[in-house]
């Protein structure tokens, strides 16, 4: 790792190797400027903070959900991988909700979060997340904090300029980071052909206003670039979708160096509103693919995993007046929309500047034809025909830009480690802080809406190096909270993060705290194998399946003595937990089991599969501490050989011997039930 050393206000006192190597550069002022101020932060014990955040997990495929100003961090939400506390992704129900095209895929990569929104203003429904590596997209219930639905994107390799949202939640989008071939051709061929074979792909994804269901509406096939990330237009813009693209080179090897290579790469304007329009009079072509939609059911408590084998395609060729580009310096990253809908900044990663365009005179170059030829028969806009300007010697490596509702913008800068504040209107610096270290993103409570909240600024930052308490080769991941109420910016506070974050929103917390599930009603469960009293608990033989109707209730558990079992059998624990009262889980967990607990909401089913690998006694238990007599909230299971005629019995409460399928009694010792 290189270092260089500058003064805040000093950044073009880079070393060259610095920007060469996009390695982070240390703040000379690392300490000095991290007094915080801990009041403005400080959520006294028993009070509420004033905003959710809901935090991407990066490689942990999860979602955190924080308190802001506090930092404090309430619930991880699993999304695309499985998560052993909860059992997501390791109970019966919740498996569905990973499969794909590929199969069972119990992680991925994910990086952007978008809320719903209505009218251009967070709405407080949903929360939408993109899967990178397997693409897939996920819907957030933001009254149960839970994956209601993951959606795979056929077409497409690395799910990264994704979800972002248009201003009424009609469409997400989902572009390909790689281009790659198509799905229903043969991809077996040399890599060197990339520039004949690779193509990319934006998909639309509808969003039904009343469920939030998702489904793909039409995809747009595109020249083989790279998509980075995306905004919607809004207000006067809405209708238009901006995505920053990288390596117009179409190199496919050493892209570091040959993905870099020209001056400028683009912005590319979609009028999703044309493509509609292009949809409905029959201008997309079926295609033959094939992609998982899971869908997790609330009254069933359960999810269904169904397979797609179709999506409508639109080729721009077809199409004129749907795709444009804009010229943009230089592998750009972050291409954002300011409140107001007029401007689009877009951050190029190796450019000096951050180029902001004005959505006006977008549109006057496209009806001026202000074009300066094309690019894969897309029309490309004049540079200075769309620019509002630029804003000169911002700090180096933009990355992200958020907006605070005020005129303001804020860019973070990943190589001089800081946020430039600076005006939309003349594009003057205003104010600059450092951030430790190596900020990705930012975000600003409401900052991708029309009306942000304003108040805080959140980095997101990529290295922690010395922030906290080390903790051998890996260290936490680091976040950290800015007052941006005043003309300065000011450090309130670090606190780590799960995972690598990238995107976050925060929304805030009236929107939510007073609408959220507290329990799942029992006399509307609809599961396979409830039982919705311990009079329904059972247990059945079907084959080499035995089946384990059971309810979960302070302390005991129904049945707690199972007997008859015989090795190699596959035992299902339906758990139902009989409870009705907000914060009463129920755990389960059976010795030997090859996946995890599974914790059982109030009111709800869950099942737990557990073989009998050999014959024995095996106690099962519940894994929350739920009353005092938690730990009397137990049972045991007995496996005995194939051959043996223990019948199937069981019980709570009782102690009477067991019975072999003779009806004579077993007396227990070792063998019993065997002639
Ligand atoms: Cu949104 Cu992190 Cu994937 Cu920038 S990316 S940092
Ligand atoms: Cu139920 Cu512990």
């Amino acid at each position: 790792m290189k270092f260089c050393y500058f003064k805040t206000c000093a950044v073009l006192m880079m070393t060259s190797a610095c920007l060469l190597s996009m390695q982070s550069c240390k703040p000379k002022t690392a300490q000095s400027a991290a007094t915080g101020d801990a009041a403005k932060s400080f959520v006294a014990p028993g009070k509420y903070d004033e905003f959710y955040n809901v935090v991407s997990g990066g490689f942990n495929g999860q979602i955190g959900i924080y308190g802001i100003p506090s930092g404090r961090l309430f619930r991880i939400v699993p999304v695309f991988s499985q998560s052993p506390e909860s059992g997501y992704g390791f109970s019966e129900e919740t498996k569905p909700m990973l499969n794909t095209s590929h199969g069972f895929v119990p992680w991925d990569d994910l990086h952007h979060i978008a809320l719903s929104q209505t009218k251009g203003e967070h709405d407080g429904r949903w929360a939408f997340a993109n899967g990178n590596n397997t693409p897939r997209l996920a819907r957030i219930d933001l009254t149960t904090f839970r994956t209601s639905e993951i959606l795979e994107i056929p077409n497409s390799a690395g799910n990264h300029a994704s979800p972002f949202i248009t201003e009424n939640s009609e469409y997400i989008v989902a572009a390909t980071r790689f281009s790659v071939p198509l799905d229903d051709q043969n991809g077996d061929v040399p890599i060197n052909t990339y520039k004949q074979h690779f193509k990319g792909s934006i998909s639309f994804v509808a969003i039904n206003p009343a469920s939030g269901e998702m489904g793909i509406a039409f995809q747009i096939r595109t020249p083989g670039v790279n998509f980075d990330l995306s905004r919607a237009g809004k207000g006067k813009s809405h209708g238009w979708f901006f995505f920053s693209c990288y390596n117009s080179e179409k190199a496919n090897t050493l892209l570091e160096v040959n993905a870099s290579q020209k001056d400028k790469d683009f912005v590319m304007a979609v009028n999703w509103k044309k493509a509609e329009e292009y949809v409905k009079s029959g201008k997309a072509k079926k295609q033959a693919v094939k992609y998982a939609h899971n869908v997790y059911d609330e009254k069933t408590h359960t999810a269904i995993s169904t397979v797609k084998n179709e999506v409508l395609v639109l080729d721009p060729a077809d199409c004129p007046g749907m795709l444009y580009l804009i010229p943009c310096p230089k592998s750009p990253h972050g291409t954002d929309v300011d409140p107001t809908g007029e401007y689009i900044v877009a951050s190029g990663k190796l450019a000096a500047s951050i180029p902001v365009f004005s959505y006006t005179k977008i549109q006057k170059a496209i009806a001026d034809k202000a074009f300066d030829g094309e690019y894969d028969g897309i029309p490309v806009i004049k540079y200075e025909a769309a620019l509002h300007g630029e804003v000169t010697k911002p700090g180096l490596g933009p990355l992200h830009t958020e907006f605070d509702g005020k005129g303001n913008a804020y860019t973070s800068m990943f190589v001089s480690s800081e946020i430039v504040k600076w005006s939309i209107n003349d594009l003057k610096v205003l104010d600059r802080v450092p951030t430790y270290y190596s900020i990705g993103h930012l975000s600003v409570p409401g900052g991708p809406t029309a009306k942000p909240h304003g108040k805080y600024m959140i980095a997101y930052n990529k290295i922690t190096k010395d922030r906290y308490l080390p903790t051998g080769p890996e260290l936490t991941q680091s976040a950290q909270l800015y007052d941006i109420s005043g003309e300065k910016m000011k450090l309130l506070l670090d606190f780590p993060t799960t995972g690598e974050p990238h995107y976050a929103e925060a929304l805030p917390a009236s929107m939510l705290k007073d609408k959220q599930k507290k329990i799942f009603k029992i006399e509307e469960n609809a599961h396979a194998y409830v039982a919705k009293g311990e009079g329904q608990a059972k247990v059945e033989r079907k084959g080499n399946q035995v089946h384990v109707w059971m309810t979960a209730i302070r302390s005991h558990l129904t049945p707690d003595n199972i007997e008859g079992v015989k090795l190699g059998d596959e035992v299902f624990f339906h758990i139902t937990n009989l409870e009705q009262d907000w914060d009463v889980p129920h755990g389960f967990a059976i010795k030997g089991a090859n996946n995890a607990e599974i914790l059982i909401m109030p009111g709800e089913t869950q099942t737990l599969k557990w073989v009998a690998d050999r014959t024995g006694i095996f106690p099962f238990y519940c894994t929350d501490f739920c009353s005092a007599l938690h730990q009397e909230m137990s049972g045991y299971l007995r496996v005995s050989p194939v051959a043996s005629n223990v019948a199937l019995h069981f019980s709570t409460g009782s102690n009477k011997p067991a019975v072999t399928d003779e009806g004579s009694t077993t007396t227990g010792s070792p063998g019993a039930g065997t002639k």
